[in-house]
């Protein structure tokens, strides 16, 4: 039993601290404080319509027989009431929604202060290209795209020789800023990671950028979040391993092909 639960907790990478998945990123934090302003904003309406609803069973109940009148409410209650709930949600909207989200979307960090990983969805897996060691992604071309080049890699560029090309399993350095380039193989996904509170349509056709800066080493599940097909959920077994730059390192020294370009990753 406890071994399940514990199963439970690293599979979810919750938090029962703060009740909520492990937070990872620097947008994390801001984002489950705004997640738990509106449940807040929720449970005083919850208990207010509540209260209300039992207050009017009681004082128009069936024993209590009351005559419709043509004055309707005496006080002025119910209006200051509406107005708060009014200016409650437009104090969430204008003073942390809008902003998180322009924080989230200003600007793409540039690929000198940033890990760069391509992310390609594909019934039913995640494949992953990375710059390797010279941080140089190699060319792609759109007419190489086939079953075991999922990246439409092109043999012949020097910049692409020691690029790494993984399935299933991403490493990136702690404390860096990353940058995944979502892209799809065949039909819609959607490329989610909880535990950095990011999730990006993956479209084909189309290469969508989504960052975040990974602040907490760990393991951490990848997800689809969008309903693809007949393994959907196969697509929860990707992995994103936020690394030490040691580790990170020494991932990318093992990983780095020793001559030449090494195999196309592909999905099995
Ligand atoms: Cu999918």
């Amino acid at each position: 039993m406890i071994d399940t639960l514990t199963e439970i907790i690293r599979l979810f990478n919750l938090d029962w601290m703060s009740h909520l998945p492990v937070a990872a990123s620097d947008r994390a934090a801001d984002l489950d404080n705004f997640i738990r302003y509106i449940h807040y904003l929720m449970l005083a309406l919850f208990v207010g319509w509540s209260g209300y609803y039992l207050l009017v069973l009681y004082k128009f109940g069936w024993t209590r027989p009351k005559k419709a009148d043509y004055h309707g409410a005496r006080t002025h209650a119910s209006t200051y009431l509406e107005v708060t709930v009014a200016v409650v949600e437009v104090v969430l909207l204008v003073f942390f929604a809008i902003p998180l989200w322009a924080k989230v979307v200003e600007s793409v960090p540039s690929p000198e202060n940033s890990t760069q990983i391509r992310v390609m969805a594909q019934q039913f897996g995640w494949n992953f290209m990375h710059p390797g060691q010279d941080d140089m992604f190699g060319k792609q071309r759109f007419d190489l795209v086939n079953e075991t080049n999922k990246f439409g890699r092109d043999m012949e560029d020097p910049n692409g020789q020691d690029d790494i090309f993984t399935l299933n399993e991403i490493h990136l350095p702690v404390e860096k800023e990353v940058v995944f380039h979502v892209s799809s193989l065949d039909v819609i996904h959607s490329f989610k990671v909880i535990a950095l509170r990011m999730c990006q349509d993956a479209i084909p056709g189309l290469s969508i950028p989504v960052w975040c800066k990974p602040l907490k080493e760990g393991r951490y599940q990848i997800n689809c979040a969008q309903l693809c097909g007949n393994g959907h959920s196969a697509m929860t077994g990707g992995f994103l391993n936020i690394d030490s730059q040691s580790d990170y390192d020494s991932w990318l020294a093992l990983n780095t092909p020793a001559d030449g370009p090494a195999a196309v990753g592909g999905f099995e």
